[in-house]
């Protein structure tokens, strides 16, 4: 069985205070279940996961006094650190037979600077085609929850940054773009995610089991 999960890319996406970094760990905690060696577990997060592509996300979420980031070298920015990461780390890791777990991927692109931002979706598909290619994940999870809920969760944590500071309508529109990718991929599943966590965590390994069982089914 957990041959079936050696090389796979699993990706959690949803907006701020979703609570990604919460679900990870119970990606984690399945994948320990079905006997995938810690050593095998590799986590990664967009945008960052390499030195580099640190350093960009450092520029993304920073304010410069005077000058302002244009939305499209922002997204520009998340496609250089997203490069760095399947080139340097993920494709390397899932070659060696790693599971990868990604906290963000491509559609964040997408519902942030596309559903947020309001910037052509054929033109950020077009840079997607140019900078990854067809490369996407085995598996995305995505924790749908409305932005009211999501920010205050997020603004508990502590201060928030350049993008966590926007209005609602921005995460209403790049919720609505995260559902619309998810309703249109087989890969994906919406989970309701303002409920209890611990009625999350079982939502997330029922979800985790049936695509098991698919990729079961599948050989
Ligand atoms: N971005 C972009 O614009 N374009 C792109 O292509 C990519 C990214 C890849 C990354 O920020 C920023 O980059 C992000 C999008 C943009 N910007 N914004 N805004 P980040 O990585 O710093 O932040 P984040 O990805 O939004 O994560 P987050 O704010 O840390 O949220 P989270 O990981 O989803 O939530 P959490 O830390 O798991 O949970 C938040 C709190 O809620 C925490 O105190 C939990 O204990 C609590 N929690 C979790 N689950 C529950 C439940 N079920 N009930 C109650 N409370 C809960």
């Amino acid at each position: 069985m957990s041959n079936l999960l050696a090389g796979k890319f699993i990706v959690i996406e949803g907006i701020e205070g979703a609570g990604k970094s919460t679900a990870i760990k119970y990606v984690i905690k399945w994948l320990e279940q079905k006997r995938i060696d810690q050593k095998n577990i590799i986590f990664t997060r967009e945008p960052g996961g390499t030195v580099l592509a640190e350093k960009i996300r450092d520029i993304i979420k920073m304010e410069i006094k005077g000058e302002l980031l244009q939305d499209k070298s922002e997204l520009l920015l998340m496609y250089a650190a997203r490069v760095q990461l399947i080139e340097n780390i993920i494709k390397p890791s899932l070659a060696a037979g790693a599971t990868v777990i990604g906290d963000r991927h491509n559609y964040s692109s997408f519902a942030y600077q596309g559903g947020g931002r309001q910037i052509d979706l054929a033109l950020i598909k077009d840079i997607q085609r140019v900078s990854i290619g067809d490369f996407k994940p085995d598996f995305t999870l995505y924790l749908d929850i409305s932005p009211e809920q999501g920010l205050t969760r997020a603004k508990a944590r502590g201060k928030l940054d350049r993008i966590e500071r926007q209005e609602i309508a921005f995460f209403d529109r790049s919720r609505a773009v995260f559902k619309n990718l998810v309703e249109n991929d087989e890969n994906a599943v919406s989970i309701e995610a303002e409920r209890k966590p611990k009625i999350v965590e079982l939502a997330i390994y029922q979800q985790l089991d049936q695509w098991l069982a698919r990729l079961e089914n599948a050989i």
